[in-house]
C-alpha cells in the first residue's frame, strides 16, 4: 500500500481500459498461465490493449472542447505493482468515467473497475463502450453501479451530443446509441440509430507515452485500423460481416475511414520524434478496397517507419506486392490460412488458396522483396481433431524446411479462452459441433474468475473438449518451436527455455483444472487452497513489465508502448510505489 497519495488526475472524460481481471496480483486462486493469452501480440494475461478508439475519441472530443484523457490501469497495474488500487480510483477527478468493453475477455475487470469505482465515487458517471458492451447493452446497464451504456462502433458524434448535454445539465434522453437508466432507475434505449458510412478520424500519432525508465527493448509499435466491420465471414469471428450486422443492426457490414483522415494519421507519424524506429501494425488490411490500399500504400511510402505489417486474407496480388516492396520500410505480410487442411480451412472461413498456390506466392512474394512472411494456424476450429492440428505443425515443418533462411515464420495459436459472442458459432453452436458454455455478460463474468484456464473457455468443440484443446494449442506449440530451434530460426536455449514453461503449464494445468473441477465448494476450496502458494509464484512470473510474444519469444517492456497511458509521469509513480 503507497504512503504518499496520488495526485488527482482531473478530465471531463476519463476513458479506463481495465485489466482482464482487476484483482490479480491477490488471486491465489486463479492461475494465469504461460502462453493462457495465445501468444499471438505481446501482452500479458490482463490484455493491455486498448480499442484504439480511445485515441479518436480524445482527437474528436478534444477539438470540441472537452478535456478527454485516457488511463490504461492494466500497464499501470502491471508495471507498478506496489500501487494501491483503491487510491489510484479515488485519485480520478472525472464526472464521467469510461471504461471499454470492446473485448469480452475484459468483462471481469471491466465490471469490477465499475463497481469498485461507484463504491468510492459514487458522484461519478459510469460509462460503457466497445463492441461487446453494444452485444450485452442491454444485460450491462441492469447493473446497479452502470450509468450508460453507449453503442455503436463509431462513437464519436453521440459521445460529443452525450458530453455537451451533460455540461449543460440536460437529460440524455435521446442520446443515439445511449442505453441508460431513467429517473426510477429503469433501463431505457435510445437504439443504434447512430450508424454512419464512414467511421473513425484520424489518430494523432506525433507523441508517444514516456516510458519508465527499465532495461530491456522497449515495443515501438503504432497501430491501426482503416475500417470497421468486415467483408468476410469467418464463423468464429466477433467481427464478421454477420456478427457485425447483429451486433450494430446495420445493413453494410463495413464504415471505412476517410481518405482524408488516413493522410492526418500519416502526417502526424511523419512528426514522431524517432518515426524511423516504429514498427506499424496495418490490422485488417485485408478489408482494403484496391484503390484504398493504393491510397495507402502512396501515405505510407511518405514516411520512413522502420518496417510495416499487413494482414492479407487473399494471396495479394503481385501488383501490389510489387508496391509494397517499392515502400522504404521493411514489409511484412500475415497471412492466416487457420489450417493446412482444406477443409478445415474452409470450415474456418478461409480456404481461399491451397498450400502449393500459397507456397509458390510465398516465393514470389519474398523474390520481389517482402521482408518476412507470417503465417497463421488455430486451434479450435471445426472438425480439427488433435491429430489435424498436429498435422498442421508437421506442414509448418515442410515450410520451415523449405523456407530455411528466410523470414517465413508460421505459428499455431490455441483460440482461448473465449469463442467470440455474437460470432455465427456462438449464436448457432450446434450446428457447428460446438458447445457454448456461457451466454450472457454475467455467466462471462464469473467463468472468468475460475481458477483454471480450462473452466474459463467458453467453448468447446464435439473434436477438442476444453482440457485437450487446450493442451493440443500447448503441444503443437511445443513441436513448432522446436522446429524452428532445428531451422536455426531461433536459439535453441531460449526454445528450451519456452518449452520448458509449457511444460510445466501443461503439468500444473492439469492439478488446478483437477482442484477447481471438484464438485464440493468447500472442497474445492481446500485443494485450491493447497496450491494457492504455487499459483502465485507462477503467475508473479507471467504478471510482470515483460512481454513476449510467439513472433519474438523474449520478454520486452510494459511502459511506453503506444497504449501504455499510465495517467501519471512515471517519476510521480516512481515517487509513489515507493512511498
Ligand atoms: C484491430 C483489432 C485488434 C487489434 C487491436 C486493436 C485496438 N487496440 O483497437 C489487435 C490485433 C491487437 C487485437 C487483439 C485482440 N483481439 Co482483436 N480485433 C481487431 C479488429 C480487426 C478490429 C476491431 C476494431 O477495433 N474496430 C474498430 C472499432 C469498432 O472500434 P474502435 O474504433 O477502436 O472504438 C470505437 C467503438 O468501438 C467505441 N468504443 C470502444 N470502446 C469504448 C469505450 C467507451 C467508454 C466508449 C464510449 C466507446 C467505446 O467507440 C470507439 C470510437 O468510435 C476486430 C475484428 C473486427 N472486424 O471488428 C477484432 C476483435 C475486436 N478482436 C477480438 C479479439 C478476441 C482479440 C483478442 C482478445 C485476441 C487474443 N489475443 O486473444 C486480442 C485482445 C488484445 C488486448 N485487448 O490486449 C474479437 C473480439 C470479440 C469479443 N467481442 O470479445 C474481434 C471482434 C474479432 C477477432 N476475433 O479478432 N485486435
Amino acid at each position: 500500500m503507497s504512503a504518499t497519495p496520488l495526485p488527482s488526475l482531473r478530465a471531463d472524460l476519463l476513458l479506463v481500459h481495465a485489466p482482464a481481471v482487476f484483482d490479480f496480483r491477490k488471486r491465489r486462486d486463479m492461475y494465469f498461465p504461460f502462453l493462457g493469452t495465445s501468444g499471438d501480440v505481446p501482452i500479458t494475461p490482463l490484455y493491455e490493449y486498448f480499442p484504439v478508439g480511445f485515441k479518436t475519441l480524445q482527437r474528436f472530443l478534444g477539438e470540441r472542447g472537452h478535456d478527454v484523457r485516457i488511463l490504461n490501469l492494466a500497464s499501470l497495474f502491471v508495471r507498478y505493482p506496489h500501487l494501491d488500487a483503491d487510491s489510484v480510483l479515488r485519485a480520478l477527478d472525472a464526472p464521467i468515467v469510461g471504461i471499454d468493453l470492446h473485448w469480452m475477455i475484459h468483462v471481469q475487470g471491466a465490471l469490477d473497475i465499475a463497481r469498485r469505482l461507484k463504491a468510492v465515487r459514487p458522484d461519478v458517471k459510469v460509462l460503457l463502450g466497445g463492441i461487446s458492451a453494444t452485444y450485452y447493452a442491454e444485460e450491462l446497464v441492469r447493473y446497479p453501479f452502470v450509468d450508460w451504456v453507449m453503442g455503436g462502433y463509431d462513437t464519436h458524434v453521440p459521445m460529443a451530443e452525450l458530453l455537451d448535454r451533460f455540461r449543460r445539465g440536460e437529460s440524455v434522453e435521446g442520446i443515439p446509441n445511449l442505453f441508460y437508466k431513467d429517473d426510477s432507475g429503469t433501463p431505457r434505449k435510445t437504439g443504434l440509430t447512430y450508424l454512419p458510412n464512414t467511421f473513425a478520424c484520424g489518430i494523432d500519432w506525433s507523441t508517444q507515452p514516456v516510458a519508465p525508465k527499465t532495461k530491456g527493448l522497449p515495443i515501438r509499435e503504432l497501430l491501426s485500423t482503416q475500417n470497421a466491420g468486415c467483408a468476410y465471414n469467418c464463423p468464429w469471428c466477433g467481427g464478421s460481416r454477420d456478427a457485425f450486422r447483429r451486433i450494430f443492426g446495420r445493413k453494410k457490414a463495413m464504415a471505412r475511414k476517410p481518405q482524408e483522415e488516413i493522410r492526418y494519421e500519416l502526417e502526424t507519424i511523419k512528426r514522431l520524434e524517432n518515426a524511423s524506429s516504429y514498427h506499424f501494425y496495418s490490422v485488417g488490411s485485408y478489408n482494403e478496397s484496391p484503390s484504398g490500399l493504393t491510397h495507402f500504400l502512396d501515405r505510407i511510402a511518405e514516411t520512413s517507419l522502420k518496417s510495416i505489417s499487413f494482414e492479407q486474407f487473399h494471396l495479394t496480388p503481385d501488383e501490389t506486392l510489387q508496391q509494397m516492396a517499392r515502400l522504404g520500410s521493411r514489409v511484412s505480410i500475415t497471412l492466416s490460412p487457420e489450417s493446412h487442411d482444406p477443409r478445415i480451412a474452409t470450415l474456418s472461413g478461409r480456404g481461399v488458396y491451397s498450400n502449393e498456390e500459397m507456397e509458390s506466392w510465398i516465393e514470389r512474394a519474398l523474390g520481389y522483396g517482402i521482408h518476412s512472411i507470417d503465417v497463421w494456424y488455430f486451434v479450435g476450429m471445426p472438425e480439427q481433431t488433435r491429430e489435424s492440428a498436429m498435422d498442421t505443425v508437421v506442414y509448418c515443418e515442410r515450410l520451415l524446411e523449405r523456407f530455411k533462411g528466410k523470414n517465413v515464420n508460421p505459428m499455431i495459436c490455441p483460440m482461448v479462452p473465449f469463442l467470440d459472442p455474437a460470432s455465427n458459432i456462438f449464436e448457432s453452436p450446434e450446428r457447428y459441433g460446438y458447445k457454448v458454455f456461457f451466454r450472457t455478460a454475467e455467466e462471462h463474468r464469473r467463468g472468468m474468475e475460475r481458477a483454471s484456464l480450462v473452466n474459463r473457455m467458453n467453448y468447446e468443440t464435439k473434436w477438442l473438449p476444453r482440457q485437450e484443446l487446450i493442451e493440443t494449442g500447448y503441444l503443437s506449440i511445443r513441436r513448432l518451436m522446436e522446429a524452428k530451434a532445428a531451422a536455426g530460426m531461433l536459439p535453441g536455449s531460449a526454445v528450451r527455455r519456452y518449452n520448458e514453461r509449457i511444460d510445466d503449464a501443461l503439468a500444473f494445468g492439469r492439478e488446478v483444472f483437477a482442484a477447481d473441477s471438484l464438485t464440493d465448494p468447500r472442497e474445492r476450496e481446500r485443494a485450491l487452497d493447497g496450491l494457492g502458494d504455487e499459483i502465485a509464484r507462477r503467475n508473479e512470473m507471467v504478471l510482470f513489465a515483460g512481454v513476449a510474444n510467439q513472433a519474438m519469444p523474449i520478454n520486452r517492456q510494459v511502459g511506453g508502448r503506444w497504449f501504455d497511458e499510465l495517467g501519471w509521469d512515471p517519476a510521480v509513480l516512481d515517487d509513489v510505489a515507493s512511498g
